[in-house]
């Protein structure tokens, strides 16, 4: 073990430091920032340090407590800038440049991209280099900013309801926070052993060729579609193999169609209704084949790439066997309003509990875990959130789609761009913020947004919205339209024009109406 409790290190010496431990067969000593001349017992050891832990581990040091944090990996903040959120997104911002560059290939500055395969491995390498600069700072933030104690590198292992052994050593505190995230769901099917199949972890971290031009995607939820989208811009023929019609957690059928036409002008393949049955390995005990039952037969794709996205299982096996924690049918941790799990003075926090698997969970989750140790009682009450996703665009959405709005209410209006065209041609609007170029050359493709209102009360119900830069607003949109937002109020906002979203300016031409109508 390295004990940095009396040494300041920089980002760069924290990033040269978690590379040698990711390296095969690198340094494997942990890291421990445990002050031992501090003579108070620890007021709740986390387990696991990703978003949840972390954040419960900040919150409750702000407070003024004691927490120790542990986790296997070398590096604070867990999965998300390891496997998750952070490769997400550099895919996605890949997809979305490749949808420029192909749309545009050979016009203005744009070279000529017909027939050009972009390297995925390139791409994932290039993220493997980058991924230690944000652990780095995770590391330096939680240590020098946050006053965090904590041992990184080991795994921590349940003793009882207080205790819990790392590295060589047993530590004690009054509480015990689980927070030890989730791993991908895996096939129920045989899979060759020599690699070829691959999920959002394995991806980044053991791609050593460069797939071939057909990629198989297993699953048509977010990350299904979100890597199916990087794939296919890169220039692969992406088969998008799922039971059920993709992208169901988008439920307005207007923004889920554009999205879906979007993508198949891509040359994406739905293969919905389908299941794929067996993999068929080579002489090296490589991927070579797939077969797919789909509804019209079995049919056998060669390739040398199996994406799985297929959802999550939780890391609860530890803690139901040492502990005895209730757990839901599917593995996850129950937990009530409190984070406080069915053993007294266990608690539990972020993926390891169950949906909605987003970052604002697990941040929240630990604060509210923390706050209760620490004394008061918070309840953590998941309300409405906004949610997004990306295919090659950004897709934003909160409250109820079209279609549930008018099951509930009676005079639903609903305001949209582009409008329905009697003609059918695309409209060159919404223009904003990287899609000006779509809108000038090609609109179909410069975006979609879509408010829904209740007529009677003047309510927002739900937003929809593709393009780009829209996510930040229905952060601060989401909190508003659950406080009872009206038409008239959006109306009366400022635009920074010409803006991701133009729901202020759509709400402004139509407030006047004293009976709302459709735009
Ligand atoms: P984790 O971050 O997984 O932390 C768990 C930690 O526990 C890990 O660091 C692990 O090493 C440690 N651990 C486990 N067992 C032990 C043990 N016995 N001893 C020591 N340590 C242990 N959410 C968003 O909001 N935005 C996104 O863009 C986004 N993109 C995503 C993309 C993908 C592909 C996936 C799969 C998820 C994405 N998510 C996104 C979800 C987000 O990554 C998770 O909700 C979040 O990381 C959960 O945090 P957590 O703290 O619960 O778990
Ligand atoms: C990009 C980045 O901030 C690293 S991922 C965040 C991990 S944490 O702050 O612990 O939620």
């Amino acid at each position: 073990m390295v004990d940095i409790s009396q040494v300041q290190w920089s980002t760069r010496r924290w990033a040269e430091e978690i590379e040698t431990r990711l390296m095969p067969g690198g340094a494997q000593d942990a890291f421990v920032n445990v002050r031992n001349d501090d003579p108070r017992e620890f007021d709740a050891i986390f387990l696991g340090g990703g978003a949840g832990g972390r954040f419960g581990a900040a919150y409750l040091r702000a407070m003024g407590g004691r927490p120790l944090l542990v986790d296997r990996w070398p590096f604070l903040g867990g999965s998300c800038p390891h496997h998750a959120c952070v490769p997400h997104h550099v895919f996605s911002d890949v997809a979305a440049q490749l949808l420029l560059e192909r749309t545009f290939s050979g016009q203005l500055w744009f070279q000529d991209f017909t027939g050009k395969t972009v390297s995925m491995l390139a791409v994932i390498e290039m993220f493997r280099r980058g991924r230690t600069g944000p652990h780095a700072f995770m590391n330096f933030q939680s240590k020098e900013q946050l006053d965090l104690e904590f041992i990184l590198g080991a795994r921590g292992r349940i003793i009882d309801a207080h205790t819990v052994a790392v590295d060589g050593r047993t530590y004690r505190a009054r509480h015990l926070v689980l927070a030890t995230g989730a791993r991908a769901k895996s096939l129920p099917i045989a899979v060759p052993d020599r690699g070829g199949v691959f999920d959002y972890a394995t991806l980044v971290d053991d791609l050593d060729y460069e797939p071939g031009p057909v990629a198989v995607v297993v699953g048509g939820g977010k990350t299904a579609i979100e890597y199916g989208c990087f794939f296919n811009a890169t220039g692969r023929r992406t088969l998008i193999v799922s039971r059920q019609s993709p992208l169901p957690m988008v439920r307005d059928s207007d923004t889920r169609r554009y999205l879906i036409e979007r993508m198949e002008e891509q040359g994406m393949e739905f293969w919905s209704g389908a299941e794929l049955t067996s993999i068929e390995g080579d002489e090296h005990g490589r991927v070579r084949a797939v077969m797919i039952d789909t509804p019209t037969g079995e049919i056998r794709i060669p390739t040398d790439f199996v994406f799985l996205g297929l959802g999550e299982h939780p890391n609860s096996e530890e803690a139901r066997e040492a502990l005895g924690v209730a757990v839901d049918a599917a593995g996850f941790v129950k937990v009530d309003r409190r984070m406080q799990t069915s053993v007294p003075g266990v608690y539990a926090v972020g993926d390891l509990v169950g949906a909605p698997m987003e970052m604002f969970k697990a941040r929240k989750g630990g604060t509210y875990a923390a706050r209760n140790i620490m004394g008061e009682k918070a309840l953590y009450d998941l309300k409405d959130y906004p949610d997004f996703l990306h295919t090659h665009y950004e897709v934003c959405w909160l409250g109820l789609g079209e279609e549930e709005a008018r099951d509930r209410y009676r005079h639903v209006v609903v305001l949209k761009l582009p409008p329905d065209n009697p003609d059918g041609q695309a409209v060159a609007l919404p223009a904003g913020d990287r899609v000006m170029l779509y809108a000038m050359m090609k609109p179909q493709l410069s975006g979609f947004q879509k408010l829904v209102i209740d007529g009677a009360s003047r309510r927002i119900l739900g937003a929809f919205h593709v393009g780009y830069g829209a996510k930040d607003g229905f952060q601060y949109l989401a909190p508003m339209v659950r406080n009872g937002l009206t038409v008239d109020e959006l109306g009366e906002m400022d635009e920074l024009f010409l803006n991701p979203s133009y729901f202020i300016q759509l709400c402004r031409l139509r407030a006047g109406h004293r009976v709302l109508r459709d735009l």
